[in-house]
């Protein structure tokens, strides 16, 4: 399918957070202008073939009416408690042409019985639900983020569960998927069918395979949330199973609605270089979309999928090499109709060029019909028969020789090679390299077509941080200077220190604060990622009030920009933020780091 959306809408959104505590009254959940319609087009218009449903999330509130707890959308006041929200999305999906799948959480911070055998019956239960009365699904999506804090009915605890053992994935659980719906494919961190991608930015691996072992930190059994996660990205060549990559980023920073984040929705230049990094080396791309508390996608959201439907239409309508006529060194039996390379141009994804058992690095000479202006490749092996290329290789005739032009590793379901600059041509040669017969079922050439586009809204302000004078204790570590100093990809390192930890900071004169911002590292290593703090204000540097305090929730596998809004204007000459826990690590020692700390006023 290659291109799918999945919705994140819960009473989280009512509350601007990215994890609902589980705790959010159900009666915050009343959409006033709610319509799947409207969501379903804008996927569709974004050339999308399917909708995934966040049916629940980790706060536990069910978009449907369950049995499994009241925690569900019969107890909200939207469409006065008769509503179903995965139904309009199964129904608004079906009627835009679009497939159908779920997400359904296994963490659950709102459930009394989380952690206990009665929650993870419940959970199966809750799956069943699903898989009956919405038609056929073209997928059941398992995050991996699983056990910690919660409300659970009012104990207000953390509670740590066995990830290896105590949803029985592999012995209750995926047996119901298989049995109820079968063409379903199961996505998690370990598959068994589509696997995580490792990251959250919508990028697999240059190198990409689609077979894969996954295995447990410890070298054991693996399950959702418990992964050795080295291999997630590339997957192996001599991986064991087939469990090709899905690459999941939101449109917006966060998975859920923030207001603030209006001005920051990936423009259709931005997804279509996520499309080539996804789907363009073999994995499927899976764009979260998030609905604001009026029940609808944003205008920019909106404006931003619309010009990327039309972006992949313009690029792809014509493969600029039809018409092409090719020389290959060697076609499989002689047999040009069945393994000829003329099967490269047609749309037939499964119709191939092939070469015989011994032939494993066999070349294409390429006559195009005319001079041809191009910046992108495509190849597609005939992925029923495997992922057989290693490389292939593309050159240019030009002055009298050939000229290397690009190269890709591991070509897969689809490959795509944008070049550095259009090439203008009328003769290539294709060099491909496999340890066996090559398989390959498509040659494209395209030019990458230009949209218009602009996203409507104002950034914020940020205070001037000039006259800023930093003090973070005597610790060791880099110099906290490096928290404020505008370079993101600079940041404030200490060793293994006790939480929680303070940095405070003269602002050098009086501020009008409404919000502030914390940017985690960048540099990719998880090491003192903040997912709990607290912020103080002063006048004098001795007296503190507290204005907010929170988690940054899902920082490990989306470390974006964490924005938070007061709601209202604070006036301080000095400001106080307090590390108090860090992703995970457990203890209350721990390294801390900051990339980045704003903070932002009117
Ligand atoms: C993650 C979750 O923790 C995020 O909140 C989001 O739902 C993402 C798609 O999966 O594991």
């Amino acid at each position: 399918m290659e291109l799918y959306c999945l919705i994140h809408f819960t009473p989280t959104t009512f509350q601007n957070k990215e994890w609902g505590f589980g705790d959010a009254s159900a009666s915050l959940f009343n959409p006033p202008r709610f319509d799947a319609n409207q969501i379903a087009a804008a996927a569709k218009a974004g050339g999308f073939k399917g909708l995934i449903s966040v049916a629940k999330h980790h706060d536990g509130f069910c978009l449907w009416p369950t049995k499994t707890t009241d925690y569900n959308i019969a107890n909200s006041p939207w469409r006065d408690g008769k509503g179903n929200m995965v139904k309009e999305f199964a129904d608004a999906a079906r009627k835009q042409g679009l497939q159908f799948g779920v997400y359904v959480s296994a963490w659950d911070r709102n459930h009394p019985q989380y952690g206990n055998p009665e929650y993870a019956d419940a959970y199966r239960e809750q799956l069943r639900e699903l898989y009956s009365n919405y038609g056929e699904l073209f997928t059941s999506w398992h995050d991996g983020a699983n056990g910690g804090d919660g409300y659970y009915g009012g104990a207000n605890e953390t509670r740590r569960i066995d990830r290896a053992t105590y949803y029985e994935w592999e012995e209750k659980t995926w047996p119901i998927t298989r049995e109820m719906q079968p063409t379903a494919v199961i996505f998690s961190d370990i598959g068994p069918d589509v696997r995580w991608v490792g990251n959250e930015k919508g990028i697999a691996a240059e190198t990409s395979w689609a077979t894969f072992t996954p295995v447990a930190p410890d070298g054991g059994k693996p399950a959702p949330g418990h992964i050795d996660g080295q291999f997630l990205g590339s997957g192996q060549r001599d991986g064991k199973y087939w469990i090709p990559a899905e690459c999941d980023v939101p449109h917006r920073p966060g998975w859920f609605y923030h207001p603030e984040q209006d001005d920051q929705v990936k423009t259709p230049d931005q997804l279509f270089d996520l499309y080539l990094n996804s789907v363009g080396r073999g994995a499927a791309f899976n764009l979260g979309l998030a609905p604001n508390t009026e029940g609808l996608l944003h205008p920019n959201d909106v404006a931003s999928l619309k010009g990327f439907g039309e972006k992949l239409t313009k690029t792809f309508a014509e493969n600029l090499a039809f018409g092409a006529s090719f020389d290959a060194s060697n076609i499989r039996k002689g047999n040009k109709k069945y393994f000829g390379p003329a099967n490269l141009l047609n749309d037939d994804r499964y119709s191939y060029w092939a070469t015989d058992d011994d032939v494993t690095q066999p070349e294409l000479i390429i006559e195009l019909k005319a001079e041809t202006t191009f910046d992108l490749i495509r190849l597609r092996e005939n992925i029923k028969l495997g992922q057989r290329l290693d490389s292939a290789w593309v050159d240019v005739w030009q002055d009298g020789s050939w000229q290397p032009l690009a190269m890709a590793t591991s070509i897969g379901a689809s490959r795509l090679i944008q070049l550095d600059e259009p090439v203008t041509t009328e003769r290539l040669r294709l060099r491909l390299f496999a340890p066996v017969a090559v398989a390959l079922s498509d040659f494209g050439l395209f030019k990458i077509a230009e949209v218009d586009f602009a996203l409507q809204g104002a950034a914020r302000t940020r205070a001037d941080r000039s006259l800023w004078r930093v003090m973070a204790g005597p610790l060791r570590g880099s110099d906290p200077v490096l928290a404020v100093d505008g370079k993101p990809e600079t940041f404030w390192l200490t060793n293994e220190v006790d939480l929680p930890v303070p940095i405070s900071v003269d602002m050098g004169k009086l501020e009008t604060i409404t919000g502030i911002g914390y940017l985690p590292r960048q540099d990719g290593n998880p090491v003192g990622l903040v997912s709990r703090y607290v912020f103080e204000t002063s006048m004098d540097g001795s007296d503190w009030e507290i204005v907010t305090r929170g988690e940054f929730s899902n920082i490990a596998a989306n470390p974006i920009l964490q924005y938070v809004d007061f709601g209202k204007a604070v006036q301080a000459h000095y400001f106080r933020f307090s590390i108090d826990a860090v992703a995970n690590v457990t203890s209350n020692r721990s390294a801390v780091s900051i990339a980045e700390f704003e903070v932002y006023g009117n």
